[in-house]
């Protein structure tokens, strides 16, 4: 569950609440040739559908049965971008709803066609079946009202309802059957792995019964026999609660939201960059953290929200995406959202329901070098680290050397640990280039407000 199946590249980007036809325009069209490892996808399956609460993007974190088909598009759009995206190379990572069904009193008929029926004690499911009996039994949790009150407690965290979702009682084999089917299914159509939602409020026992019944990856997909399952787990653990991101080792990688909380604090005082990665604070290990500047959640104030960089702040966001790509700790994962100005919001639309294109500029703009310079460099750890509180710059083994300037400028003799040579800076299209000297020294100069950093690679990024 460890290897993201990419043929070694490192940066997954989430595509929030894009369509299908959409991802796979976009795998052709500039996911391959930047190097991306593969994409996040929003949850696939048969979702609640709210227009009383106008199509919140939430609403898909409600499963109404593991048919395929939810605001993102139809089975038939799916299976045909994880072909696209797969065939350039391009790997699709699916957002795996599985602690839970809906919340407890809704009732409807989902977009796919499956009923539902949460209200009072009814669990009625038929579209996957799953039954009153297939729920957290009400004596397994102990807090008052049912739901989540109690981080400090992990039969509370794991037993009750998460905000009043209706929660899988995933000790039972028919549950773990009826979960494993769903991804065996993905599996077979080609999917690289899975985000475990809410993994925090599972079992690890019943997320490691679930993935024991998996099947290996399908090689007509390109994946090398015997390939397994990527699993990532969503687990929030900010030294605030009882569980921890090392009960889930044995099962994947584990979210590090801590990593948030740092790269802000860094952004806001470079001094703090010295000491990003803190083990004695709980944080994961870095073959098993899975890190990024921002998600869907507290880029929104969801998900207990914390203090993180978002695209509100461009210009810190640039340089805490920038150094995130840089480093060398754990597996990355970068945003792709959609402009909000209420935290419920759903994607842009064209009225109602049904979601709009997604509009490609005309200068195609987003620079991929950032995912090229982290693909050029994996395998080699920070070296030469220099930090003065104003400007910060390291080099990754002899292959690629990187710097950062808080005020937009610098202009300082280092160590860059490359062979001498002339490299020139991917961050403004090599339009600037740093002198390495025989003793590996070169004059690094930053002088770009809006993007004060330089970066360059052995034998170039890309
Ligand atoms: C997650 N990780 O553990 C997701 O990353 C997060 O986005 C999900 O919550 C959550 N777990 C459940 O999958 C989101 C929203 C919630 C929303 C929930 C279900 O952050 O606000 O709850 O999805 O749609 C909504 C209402 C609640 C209500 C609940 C049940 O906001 O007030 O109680 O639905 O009806
Ligand atoms: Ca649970």
């Amino acid at each position: 569950f460890y290897d993201p199946n990419c043929n070694g590249k490192q940066v997954m980007v989430h595509l929030f609440e894009w369509k299908w036809t959409d991802i796979a325009a976009e795998c052709e069209r500039y996911l391959a040739g930047a190097g991306f490892c593969g994409v996040q996808v929003s949850p696939p399956m048969e979702h609640v559908i709210l227009p009383e609460n106008n199509y919140p993007w939430w609403q898909r974190y409600q499963p109404v049965s593991y048919k395929l088909y939810s605001r993102s598009g139809s089975e038939a759009e799916f299976i045909d971008m994880v072909h696209r995206c797969n065939s350039v190379g391009v790997r699709i990572y699916v957002d795996a709803v599985v602690n839970h069904m809906t919340g407890t009193g809704r009732s409807g008929i989902a977009d796919g066609g499956s009923s539902y029926n949460a209200n009072g004690d009814a669990r009625d499911f038929p579209g996957v079946p799953y039954s009153a009996e297939h729920f957290t039994p009400r004596d397994q949790c102990p807090s008052g009202d049912g739901n989540v009150n109690d981080y400090s407690n992990p039969s509370n965290v794991r037993n009750c309802y998460l905000v009043g979702l209706t929660d899988l009682y995933g000790k039972l084999d028919y549950v773990r059957e009826k979960v494993a089917g769903y991804f065996n299914q993905l599996i077979q159509i080609g999917v690289a792995g899975i985000r475990i939602d809410a993994a925090k409020h599972m079992w690890p026992e019943d997320i490691s019964a679930t993935l024991s019944r998996l099947t290996d990856l399908p090689t007509d997909q390109g994946f090398p026999a015997g390939s397994k399952f990527y699993v990532f787990q969503e687990v929030i653990d900010q030294n605030d609660g009882a569980i921890k991101v090392d009960e889930y080792y044995n099962t994947g990688y584990v979210t590090e939201f801590r990593y948030c909380s740092k790269i802000a604090w860094g952004i806001k005082d470079y001094g703090q960059l010295s000491n990003l990665i803190d083990y004695g604070w709980g944080m994961a290990r870095s073959d098993r953290a899975f890190i990024f500047t921002d998600n869907h959640d507290n880029q929104r104030g969801h998900g207990g929200g914390g203090n993180v960089i978002t695209h509100e702040s461009p210009r810190d966001y640039k340089q805490a995406v920038a150094y995130t790509l840089a480093q060398d700790y754990g597996f990355t994962r970068i945003m792709s959202s959609y402009y909000f100005t209420n935290t419920d919001q759903g994607p842009p639309s064209n009225g109602g329901y049904s979601t709009a294109d997604v509009i490609i500029n005309g200068d195609g703009s987003c620079g991929g070098g950032w995912v090229e310079f982290r693909n050029a460099v994996v395998g080699t750890s920070m070296e030469n680290y220099w930090n003065n509180g104003n400007a910060v710059a390291f080099s990754r083994g002899n292959k690629g050397f990187f710097a950062m300037a808080k005020q937009g400028s610098m202009s300082e003799s280092l160590q860059t640990g490359l062979p001498a040579g002339s490299y020139c800076n991917i961050i403004d299209d090599c339009a600037s280039s740093i002198q390495v000297g025989a003793d590996g020294t070169a004059q690094i100069s930053i002088n770009n407000y809006e993007e004060p950093i330089l970066a360059v690679c052995a034998g170039g990024c890309g």
